[in-house]
């Protein structure tokens, strides 16, 4: 209404004087003048942060451990990695490999009373005899729980709350194909005061369609690990979403509090998708089904012509990211114009500073560029239809730096934070 004012203005003023008006300046169209500026630098591969509403920043660095920053701008190690030096306490059964580390912090709606905060990290504690091969049931990522004291100098208390999210363990013939490949691991809390985890297909291929193993899936559940009474999959109860291939971004939209996830494709077709309960996401890199014959390690995610650029159109019919046979398929709202570019984070812009932006959801985006798919290192402020199912338009976010934003998150001042590959902390504001 403010806008449609300010142009009844302008269409009246220019009348008035019978003097040629220009086109509504940024100002009338409500453009937020947009700046970033470094909160944090020199990390290793911070990877999520968490904001108390005072604006103290948890965050993550994947093979180190979790650290606060504090109001006041002190910084305290809490929770170490195994081996990870100068934190007042660490777990041993913690790790890092490839795309797998300690990963994603959330805290809990009622923090400021219960002081309880979770984290996903990748642990050899619940191996058991399963991790032999990458072929079997491999439990090697948890959510962990934490009771953060009051001068959030230490954490305590720690309780695994999820004990069966599965990793890939070993090497193989695969484009990145390490141990820790698509290993899920950011966390948001919902409206509904219920945690979504996201997980990773890990490169087994019969992950996303299977729903007794959590890996390829959204997870919905409560504080101590159970799963949301109205969660519908047959097969395991915490499963909120299935069908996935690497959630790394996960944001619910302010306006109606409907979730939403960004994915990276295989090289073609980046996501971002509207959840729904029990919906799948399409995603299935399983061999000898939908024509599809044997693949490399049972996996068909980069198929066909595995290791080469091709069109990614030619690639997108043959493992499609939302394969269009599945009747319970939820259909992306966006797919990068048919390209992969390494979208991995997602926040929706919450505030009246951030003008026409506001309610959009920024989408972080870390520009692998390769077989002709341009690099694109940046951050999207993508407008999604109300119903959620298409987008209305897609910018790039004018940053003023191109780097691998690999978590995005708002903070309680109502400006976006990014964290970045590269190893800093970005904090991004806009103004009116
Ligand atoms: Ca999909």
């Amino acid at each position: 209404m403010k806008i449609l004012n300010k142009v009844k203005l302008l269409a009246i003023a220019a009348a008035a004087s019978s003097v040629l008006m220009p086109i509504a300046s940024q100002a009338e169209m409500d453009v937020p003048k947009i700046g970033s500026m470094v909160v944090m630098s020199g990390l290793e591969n911070p990877w999520d942060m968490a904001f108390t509403k005072d604006g103290s920043m948890f965050y993550t660095e994947k093979c180190k451990g979790l650290s606060v920053k504090t109001s006041s701008g002190a910084v305290n190690p809490l929770y170490g990695m195994k081996g990870s030096k100068g934190y007042p306490a660490a777990g041993n059964d913690l790790f890092c490999s490839g795309q797998a580390g300690m990963l994603g912090v959330a805290l809990d709606p009622n923090f400021d009373k219960n002081r309880t905060l979770y984290l996903y990290s990748t642990s050899n504690k619940y191996h058991g005899a399963g991790c032999k091969t990458n072929f079997e049931k491999c439990d090697g990522n948890i959510v962990m729980k934490f009771k953060v004291s009051d001068d959030l100098k230490k954490v305590s208390n720690r309780t695994d709350i999820v004990k069966d999210i599965q990793y890939k363990p070993f090497e193989s013939n695969q484009p990145f194909g390490g141990p820790g490949a698509h290993n899920g691991g950011r966390m948001t809390f919902g409206p509904d005061g219920y945690l979504y985890v996201g997980t990773g297909d890990r490169h087994r291929g019969i992950c996303p369609q299977d729903n007794s193993l959590l890996c390829g899936v959204v997870l919905r559940i409560d504080g101590n690990g159970k799963g949301h009474p109205d969660n519908k999959v047959k097969g395991d109860s915490r499963i909120y979403t299935y069908g996935h291939r690497n959630v790394q971004g996960i944001s619910f939209r302010p306006s109606d509090g409907q979730a939403f996830t960004a994915e990276h494709g295989p090289w073609h077709n980046d996501e971002i998708t509207k959840l729904v309960s029990a919906g799948n996401g399409g995603w299935d890199p399983a061999e000898k089904v939908a024509g599809r014959g044997a693949c490399p390690d049972e996996y068909c995610g980069y198929e066909p012509n595995q290791m080469e650029g091709m069109d990614p159109s030619v690639r997108a019919a043959y493992t499609p990211m939302s394969d269009p046979r599945f009747s319970d398929l939820m259909p992306p709202a966006w797919n990068n114009n048919g390209y992969s570019q390494g979208t991995g984070s997602a926040a929706f812009l919450k505030g009246s500073n951030w003008g026409m932006y506001e309610g959009r959801l920024a989408t972080g985006i870390m520009g692998i560029g390769f077989g002709g798919t341009p690099g694109g290192m940046r951050i999207d402020i993508v407008d999604l239809t109300q119903d959620g199912l298409a987008v209305k338009s897609v910018i790039h976010m004018p940053v003023g730096v191109s780097k691998r934003f690999r978590g995005l998150e708002m903070g309680p001042d109502n400006a976006l934070y990014a964290a970045t590959d590269e190893g800093e902390i970005y904090k991004i504001s806009a103004m009116k």
